[in-house]
């Protein structure tokens, strides 16, 4: 399939001379390449009040051209046998002193400026890489996409071009959906989501209990998993509220036959009353701190070990 794309800057509104007027073009270009419009007029950060514009998109497209950023990996671990499930793939700084700006700002960034699919595409190449490099077995590895991502309709195609390319089944992967934004347009995703849940790929709903629309959603859906955000797990030893609700949560998911996974567990007495809750599967840094590359091996050999598991590290 061809695909035509249009970046536009109009003189002299968003610049006064050639070279100002084909940054600008380009700048427009890289926005349409990465939206829903395949035409995008220039759009003038500064007017806009946000970070967008050419900056934004250069710092990005360097940090992925030369080899910026990194993935780290955090086990998620089944409560009763200390398997571990997967392992979410979370993206970072190779060097953090080096950005203003964290992270987790720039996800967000490239979310609003429609930046994401450039920077969508580099997370799932690697953790393909990562996964056609490792000696994983079962053990799959979790991805981070945001609601964006599933509105393109083309993204089920783009990924199943890396599974091919890095020999990677789908089985192998998990997606993680960040429920917290909106869903534009609910018959697109649902369709780009089935596609995915028909391909193999493993669904689940992240951050869960912090955004909206998830009820109406959850049943149409092929979710298998629901992961329930940290800030209601973290303190559900001395919170009572959030206990109800974890536990509530925990119920839902069951009725709609889906695994439960709490993230943020932080200590012993956290685990033990998710435990407690029939909580299927749980992460955070009492089990394991996000991994570097170099120590999944590691991971592997000690966490079949629950008494160590059950120490935390
Ligand atoms: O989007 P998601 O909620 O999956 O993001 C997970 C983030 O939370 C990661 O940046 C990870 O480093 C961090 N994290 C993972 N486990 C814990 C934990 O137990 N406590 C805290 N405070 N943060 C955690
Ligand atoms: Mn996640």
């Amino acid at each position: 399939m061809l695909n035509a794309y249009f970046g536009i800057a109009l003189y002299p509104d968003h610049a006064g001379d050639a070279a100002g007027l084909y940054e600008n073009a380009s700048s427009a270009l890289v926005t349409a390449e990465s939206s829903e419009w395949p035409i995008q007029f220039y759009r003038d950060a500064s007017k806009y009040g946000d970070t967008s514009g050419f900056t934004m998109i250069q710092a990005l497209r360097r940090a992925i051209d030369h080899d910026e950023l990194k993935l780290v990996f955090q086990p998620v671990v089944d409560m009763q046998s200390y398997d571990t499930i997967y392992l979410e793939a979370l993206l970072r700084w190779k060097d953090p002193g080096k950005h203003d700006i964290s992270i987790d700002q720039t996800i967000r960034l490239a979310e609003q400026n429609q930046l994401i699919k450039p920077l969508t595409n580099w997370i799932i190449e690697s953790a393909c890489q990562f996964v056609s490099q490792s000696d994983l077995g079962e053990i799959a590895v979790g991805i981070n996409l945001s609601m964006i991502d599933l509105h393109d309709r083309r993204l089920p195609e783009r990924i199943e071009t890396y599974f091919k390319q890095y020999r990677v089944k789908p089985a192998q992967i998990v997606i993680e959906i960040t429920e917290g934004q909106i869903m534009q347009e609910p018959d697109e995703v649902i369709e780009v989501l089935s596609h995915l849940g028909v391909m193999g790929l493993s669904l689940s709903i992240d951050d869960f209990g912090t955004g909206q629309a998830s009820l109406t959603y959850l049943k149409e859906l092929p979710v298998e998993k629901l992961k329930i955000d940290q800030s209601f797990v973290r303190d559900i030893a001395s919170n009572s509220d959030d206990q109800l609700i974890v536990k509530a949560t925990i119920e839902l998911a069951h009725t709609l036959d889906m695994k439960v996974v709490a993230e943020g567990v932080e200590t012993l007495a956290v685990f033990d009353l998710l435990a407690e809750m029939n909580c299927d599967h749980v992460q955070g840094y009492y089990i394991s701190r996000p991994l570097e590359v170099d120590q999944v091996a590691d991971w592997f050999e000690v966490s079949v070990r629950p008494d160590l598991v059950r120490k935390g590290r």
